[in-house]
């Protein structure tokens, strides 16, 4: 486990005929693709600017805080399966049932996945840790103490959108993960410059929101965690909503 292909051969085996990426009462819809995955390292300055109030704020821990005597950080990125983003088309402003359990079964393989790593790590040698699984982790006023999408900015993954979410090559329809390790390994190579450089401002992302939380100057995240939570209780114990990711020419990749 010494440079980025071999992890991602490590996450390529994992999701591999993983019965956990798979919906037994959907007949057994596929949840993700492959993982891409991105390198940072633990010393990036850029760790250090999260904490600035405008970005994340001062909670936000660097990687040395969360793991004294870390090196790197592996974040990654889970695609959406075709059945989940299509089935998700629809302009009825209700999220999909195979979206809601892509949010939360997928993110129990999520969860899987980071578990995994950190294991494979700590058998290899290397010290590890998932800061979603720490207990210091928290979200306070919509912003966490660990960002998977800001992490995956620093790791080379990609950049925001106008409706901030957070587009890779392999588009924003998907889900972020991350651990921190003591190895040592080369980052990636960012091959942008700017948090918005991979948005073509096209506005599709404008017209999917059911609640307009989204205008040609941004996303107001207010509306749509009002809406997210009011899922919650139409569809309990799933939720989420995802038509900004669905459906808009940066669903599957960096849009022209
Ligand atoms: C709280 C939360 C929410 C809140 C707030 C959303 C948000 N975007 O922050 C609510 C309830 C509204 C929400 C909604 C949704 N969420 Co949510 N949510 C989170 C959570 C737990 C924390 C996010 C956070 O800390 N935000 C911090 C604030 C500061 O982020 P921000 O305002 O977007 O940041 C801006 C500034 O930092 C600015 N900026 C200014 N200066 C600088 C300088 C630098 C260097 C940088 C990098 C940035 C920067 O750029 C950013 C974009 O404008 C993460 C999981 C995690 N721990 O990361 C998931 C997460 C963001 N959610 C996710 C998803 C999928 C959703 C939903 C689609 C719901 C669903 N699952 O169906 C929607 C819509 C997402 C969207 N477009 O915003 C995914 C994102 C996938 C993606 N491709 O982007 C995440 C990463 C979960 C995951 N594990 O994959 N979510």
């Amino acid at each position: 486990m010494n440079d980025i292909n071999s992890i991602a051969r490590l996450l390529a085996d994992f999701i591999s005929g993983n019965p956990l990426n798979k919906v037994p009462e959907l007949s057994d819809m596929v949840i993700f693709q492959e993982p891409l995955v991105g390198i940072a390292s633990a010393n990036d300055p850029l760790f250090i600017k999260l904490k600035h109030k405008e970005v994340v704020g001062p909670h936000h821990m660097t990687p040395t805080e969360w793991l004294p005597k870390a090196k790197t950080v592996i974040s990654y990125f889970l695609p959406f399966s075709l059945r989940v983003r299509q089935s998700n088309h629809a302009n009825d402003g209700l999220p999909s049932t195979e979206w809601l359990y892509g949010r939360i079964e997928g993110e129990a393989f999520n969860n899987a996945m980071r578990k995994f790593l950190t294991e494979e790590i700590i058998k290899s040698g290397g010290k590890a840790i998932a800061p979603l699984h720490d207990p210091r982790y928290k979200v306070t006023d919509r912003r966490s103490n660990w960002s998977e999408r800001h992490v995956a900015y620093i790791a080379g993954l990609g950049t925001f959108n106008l409706g901030k979410s957070f587009i890779t090559k392999k588009g924003c329809a998907g889900r972020f993960g991350s651990v921190i390790t003591d190895l040592s390994l080369s980052p990636t190579v960012r091959p942008y410059q700017d948090i918005y450089e991979y948005c073509n401002n096209c506005g599709a992302c404008i017209k999917r929101c059911p609640v307009f939380a989204i205008s040609k100057n941004g996303k107001d995240h207010s509306p749509c965690a009002d809406f997210v939570n009011a899922m919650k209780k139409k569809f309990e114990p799933r939720y989420g909503c995802g038509k900004c990711q669905t459906s808009v020419p940066c669903e599957t990749r960096i849009p022209s």
